[in-house]
């Protein structure tokens, strides 16, 4: 027979299987492994979409309801009793030769959160658990393309654009094994969400530099993208005077070091040309045209703004000094994004009371969670970075890290699952 005392105590406070997140990502870590340590999973490709069957499993033995969406999203549910809903999740792709925990982690964290919750029938919010699609921006295409087709903001023309390949994002997710024609349908009904947490690696030095083990993010950095083409004119390495050039390259080393130097200038935080292609890339022609993949971050929509603007300031004496047509094309932004104050009180909460060090810190990476926090109270953890160290194979955390990590996004989920509406008024402080 039960005790009467035993059936109506409380249920003891959830607790992570730390051992086993642990595991579980040493096992994804092997999928599109490399000897250096490194990870490449480029998203839609056939390590992206085994990392993605092998998290399907365990979202299964969490006992949650699966599916993989129309945009590729691998998506596990389980409903609530008032039929509202929180998410957590983050991403299973990587940039090439990247790190085991950029994504990795925020998505098995959840489902070992949700495998923490299981027993609890009792919840009053359903729990989603996501690995968005296409986080990183895979061959040239736009990034977050599965949290963008959750917010309903991939229209037809993304979908039908080809990527560095030649391949369009619509054949891409198909080739996933997603229904493609039910791209559409992936949106959610947002308003039926009260917050989304996601957890995920700082990738940058402060958590790890001050021995600290949980960060309460403030607000997600803002991304602009640039390509920049350079068309001067190929010619003899040989017979070419040096005062007769037109040489591309030449001038895009310019242009690498205009953009390179804004942030000292205080025009915006940081600026970085990542990838540069060049025309005929041969040792004895004079290089005749380059295409270059830069990009703007910084926490102000303005700034980005305004560091447009100086970008086409700088680059246009740079074409004229060098006899060169400089064309600049400004892509993807991703706008900066301020964590929701109640969502974030109850991290900072979680955070106080977890026994670990804490602080606060805005993210200098770009989140998935920053394009659902435009339309659902968001608010992230983050982990320290071993050497501040990301998209790298070098790209590391402390296994106790991973485990607070995972426990603080529980707790936050457990809290935010008490109420409605999160008080947005705390004491608490770093
Ligand atoms: O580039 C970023 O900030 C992210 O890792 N996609
Ligand atoms: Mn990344
Ligand atoms: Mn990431």
């Amino acid at each position: 027979m039960t005790d009467p005392a035993e059936a109506t105590a409380p249920l003891p406070a959830p607790r992570v299987d730390g051992e086993r997140l642990v595991a579980r990502l040493t096992e994804l870590r092997g999928i599109g492994a490399a000897a250096d340590g490194g990870v490449t999973r480029e998203a839609y490709g056939s390590a992206d979409v085994a990392g993605r069957d092998l998290v399907a499993g365990w979202m299964a033995e969490a006992g949650l309801a699966v599916e993989v969406d129309g945009a590729a999203n691998l998506i596990g549910r389980r409903a609530g009793t008032t039929g509202r809903w929180l998410a957590s999740g983050s991403h299973l792709d990587t940039v090439v030769d990247g790190g085991w925990l950029d994504g990795a982690y925020g998505v098995v964290a959840a489902v070992e959160v949700a495998a923490a919750l299981a027993g609890r029938p009792d919840a009053r919010h359903g729990l989603a658990v996501v690995a968005y699609a296409n986080e990183e921006g895979a061959r040239g295409t736009q990034g977050m393309a599965g949290s963008r087709a959750l917010v309903g903001q991939v229209d037809e023309e993304e979908l039908a654009t080809p990527d560095d390949d030649g391949v369009t994002l619509r054949d891409r997710i198909a080739a996933a094994g997603a229904e493609v024609a039910r791209h559409d349908d992936a949106a959610w009904d947002l308003a039926a969400f009260d917050a989304v947490v996601e957890l995920h690696i700082e990738q940058g030095p402060v958590l790890d530099a001050t021995g600290t083990t949980l960060g309460a993010v403030t607000a997600i950095t803002g991304r602009q993208a640039l390509d920049v083409e350079v068309l001067g004119a190929a010619n003899h390495a040989g017979a070419t005077p040096m005062e007769l050039r037109h040489d591309a390259l030449a001038a895009a080393a310019e242009v690498v070091l205009a953009i390179e130097a804004l942030p000292a200038t205080g025009a915006v935080r940081v600026a970085t040309v990542g990838h540069v292609t060049v025309g005929p890339n041969v040792r004895n022609v004079v290089p005749g045209r380059v295409a270059l993949s830069a990009e703007l971050r910084d926490e102000d929509a303005g700034r980005l703004d305004a560091a447009m603007a100086l970008v086409e300031a700088e680059l246009a004496p740079i074409a004229e000094k060098r006899g060169v047509a400089l064309r600049t094309s400004w892509g993807q932004r991703v706008q900066p994004t301020a964590c929701d104050p109640a969502v974030l009180a109850v991290v900072r909460r979680v955070c106080a009371e977890s026994g670990r060090t804490w602080t606060e810190l805005p993210s200098g990476a770009g989140h998935d969670a920053q394009i659902l926090g435009r339309e659902i109270p968001m608010a992230m953890v983050f982990v320290p970075s071993r050497g501040g160290l990301s998209h790298t194979p070098h790209e590391d955390t402390a296994p106790d890290d991973l485990v607070a990590g995972a426990q603080a996004l529980l707790d936050a989920i457990v809290a935010l699952d008490d109420v409605d509406q999160p008080d947005p008024t705390t004491e608490d402080r770093p």
